[in-house]
């Protein structure tokens, strides 16, 4: 399409119209400086805030915040996102969610993690307009409280397994242990070794290199570690790679990075090295994208792991609606990850307790950010 074309807005007759888009950048400092391997860190990481306006005085908020490095979305590249979709965007009715979403993506490719953002709002609208929570229109809400997982940053094993002892002493049940920051595989078997023992029996524990390790090294990791009950998360970037590893070391694994779309979840089922996956809304591109990637691991038997790659409030409430929506026997676990990151944007978001996590009550999302923290907005567009 010509950048001079108009696109189709496509009105309802009384309908609510989108009247305004505004985005802010957020600095998230983590609690406890978070490595992972190959150099990859969360100290402090920007998330994008989007706020949508409408003219039935209904505002929707939305929010992604891309970790460096990580996968191919930066928070800086949601701004001209949303700048290109303004034209299909302001006057369209997004109550719904799918036909303006629809339009959007017909008018820029691509680009999940910032239509994430702009997604999750719309559900936000949607769900206040409906006077519901958004677990409800997601398919009605199947857990009062949803398991976490508390994921340890790759320092020493002694330090990982002390780290470990105290999150299981305040009721968490699953532990994903951070691998391959410091190159030395032999010292990854000692954090799997030490937080194992250190858990106690019946907590999962699972080990994630984050694309960092070769197949060489993930299979020696995973050899010398397969006495243990242990599983492991994305050794190696690519899906064949992963399989590689599950089938030498017999162990279960989860895929992460990797796993993104329909067809590498397939893959990923089809090569059997997809006992569990993370389901992290900006890799899909939002709630709807990510609603249609939980049906089908509820098909091919994939555990679940509904979250984001990391955020605050807006992007935590989101996660938690649909996990409160999936199957409880599916899930295998949510993340808040406005816990492990100040400020809170929204200080009345959901915290854990004893391991768990609930979605919060209200419409929509639920969740009411701080206007005075977010202060101006870094861009209008009207
Ligand atoms: C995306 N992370 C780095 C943050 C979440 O807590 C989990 C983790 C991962 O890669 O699984
Ligand atoms: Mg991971």
């Amino acid at each position: 399409m010509n950048s001079d074309q108009t696109p189709a807005v496509h009105r309802r007759g009384g309908g609510t119209r989108i009247t305004r888009l505004s985005l802010w950048h957020v600095p998230l400092t983590s609690h406890t400086p978070y490595h992972m391997a190959e150099g990859k860190t969360c100290d402090t990481v920007e998330t994008a805030v989007i706020a949508v306006d409408t003219d039935a005085g209904i505002t929707g908020w939305g929010e992604v915040c891309p970790i460096p490095h990580y996968l191919p979305a930066y928070a800086r590249g949601v701004a001209p996102a949303l700048g290109e979709l303004a034209p299909v965007l302001i006057g369209a009715d997004p109550v719904g969610v799918g036909a303006v979403m629809a339009r959007a993506e017909a008018w820029l490719i691509g680009h999940p993690y910032a239509k994430s953002a702009l997604d999750i709002a719309l559900w936000d609208i949607t769900g206040r307009a409906a006077g519901l929570p958004l677990n409800a229109l997601l398919g009605g809400r199947r857990s009062e409280t949803m398991p976490l997982y508390h994921s340890i940053t790759c320092v020493a094993p002694e330090e990982m397994a002390r780290v470990a002892r105290d999150a299981v002493g305040r009721g968490m049940t699953q532990i994903q242990v951070k691998l391959g920051a410091c190159g030395d595989w032999r010292a990854d078997v000692e954090r799997l070794a030490r937080v194992r023992e250190a858990a106690g029996p019946g907590i999962l524990v699972y080990g994630d290199w984050n694309c960092g390790a070769s197949s060489l090294e993930a299979t020696r990791v995973g050899r010398a570690a397969a006495d243990l009950d242990v599983m492991l998360e994305q050794p190696c970037p690519t899906i064949a790679d992963c399989a590689r590893v599950r089938a030498a070391t017999g162990l279960p694994m989860k895929l992460d990075e990797c796993a993104h779309d329909t067809a590498t979840l397939l893959e990923g089922h089809d090569r059997g090295c997809m006992d569990a996956v993370a389901l992290k809304l900006s890799k899909f591109g939002g709630l709807a994208a990510t609603r249609a990637a939980r049906d089908l691991c509820l098909h091919l038997g994939a555990k679940m792991c509904v979250e984001d790659t990391w955020g605050s409030d807006i992007a935590t409430a989101a996660a938690l609606h649909l996990a409160a929506a999936t199957p409880p026997g599916r899930l295998l676990n949510t993340c808040d990850l406005s816990g492990y990151v100040s400020p809170r944007i929204a200080p009345d978001g959901p915290v854990r307790s004893n391991g768990r996590i609930a979605p919060p009550e209200g419409a929509g999302l639920g969740v009411t950010p701080d206007a005075g923290l977010l202060g101006a907005p870094d861009l209008i567009l009207d």
